[in-house]
């Protein structure tokens, strides 16, 4: 009987071969069994993977000590915010990620070409929010490590292709393939986790290669449908349209406030916030400056940007703060 073997396992197949360290090569054995048609045909080869897999996590196992299993997913936090990139193989992930931010990200007009997470730092502002470019998530092949890297993010762009025949139905694969996963995505849900254990991630949707022909149409009719449940914006990695718009909207994702320290008689330096999420007091404030400042504050004096909220009044510990505003701390 003859194997037929599919493109998809071919290319896992080499990529494994050419692959050196034992993480890349775990990732392409775990695609080839996942691409090799299932048949009596291929059970040998089927059973050869399996030893193949089972070898070489305990080659990484004593590689790390053999104390916990290695995650090549596991990416380092940085900056106010992580960010991770979805999308269906080809949508423009990574040419997305490599054009707001500093990371090398692979664009290739192929799929599956990202096979581990990339992260970059992008600027909004002052303040840096990282984006980690994924491999994608597909009714065929999603990495399970990878959903459980998802989870744990702050929130997610959902990058769909403005050129593709059928927009709705990859954006639907990524949020059917999630949420069965337990990761719900949608615009502004209530609580992160939810007691059946369902992540709820933030989620901008993005509509990729707005300069092609149709792209325009696709991204009204993508609009017309999920305006209700998600905010919609389109963008270009070619022309650089709507990559501003995306920052923004990332950072205001995060429901985060910058306010900023002064020393009397100087004034604030507006370069190096201070981070904090939204409803955060003037004692949450000092605590992030120093653990001890808390206790000892006696009373602060605020600023505020807008609304002329405070113009140097005094204020009491649990004073609120907002976006923009400038501390005093008095201890
Ligand atoms: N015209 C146009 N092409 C784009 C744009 N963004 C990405 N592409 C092309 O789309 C193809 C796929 O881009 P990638 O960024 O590699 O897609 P991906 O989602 O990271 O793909 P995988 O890693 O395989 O999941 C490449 O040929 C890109 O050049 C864009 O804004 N305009
Ligand atoms: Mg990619």
């Amino acid at each position: 009987m003859s194997a037929n073997l599919s493109p998809e396992y071919l290319k896992a197949e080499e990529s494994y071969k050419a692959a050196k360290d034992p993480a890349e090569k775990l990732r392409y054995l775990e695609m080839m069994l996942t691409a090799i048609p299932k048949h009596k045909g291929t059970d040998k080869m089927q059973a050869d993977i399996k030893r193949r897999i089972a070898k070489t996590k305990e080659l990484l196992e004593k590689k790390s000590g053999g104390a916990k299993r290695y995650n090549p997913f596991k990416v380092e936090r940085e900056g106010v915010g992580q960010i991770a990139i979805v999308g269906v193989p080809n949508s423009g992930k990574s040419a997305l990620v490599g054009n707001l931010t500093n990371a090398k990200c692979t664009v290739a007009d192929y799929p599956f070409t990202t096979t581990k997470p990339i992260p970059g730092m992008m600027a909004f502002e002052n303040v840096q929010i990282q984006l980690v470019d994924l491999p994608p998530v597909s009714a065929e092949y999603t990495e399970p490590i990878m959903v459980g890297m998802i989870r744990n993010t702050d929130g997610a762009i959902l990058v769909f292709d403005l050129q593709s025949d059928d927009p709705l139905g990859d954006i639907e694969v990524v949020r059917e393939v999630l949420g069965k996963h337990k990761v719900e995505l949608s615009r502004n849900p209530a609580e992160k986790f939810t007691p059946d254990g369902v992540a709820h991630l933030k989620t901008l949707l993005v509509g990729s290669k707005l300069d092609v022909g149709g792209a325009q149409e696709n991204l009204d009719l993508v609009k017309e449908l999920y305006e209700k449940e998600f905010t919609i914006l389109g963008t270009s990695t070619e022309d650089g349209v709507g990559l501003d718009d995306i920052r923004e909207k990332v950072f205001n994702m995060l429901n985060i406030i910058r306010v900023y320290t002064k020393t009397p008689g100087k004034e604030p330096d507006f370069t190096d916030p201070v981070s904090l999420k939204i409803g955060a007091t003037v004692k949450d404030f000092a605590s992030n400056i120093h653990k001890d400042f808390a206790k000892e504050l006696k009373f602060a004096k605020i600023w505020s940007k807008s609304e002329s909220k405070f113009d140097g009044q005094k204020v009491n510990r649990d004073e609120s703060l907002i976006d923009g505003d400038v501390i005093e701390l008095h201890i």
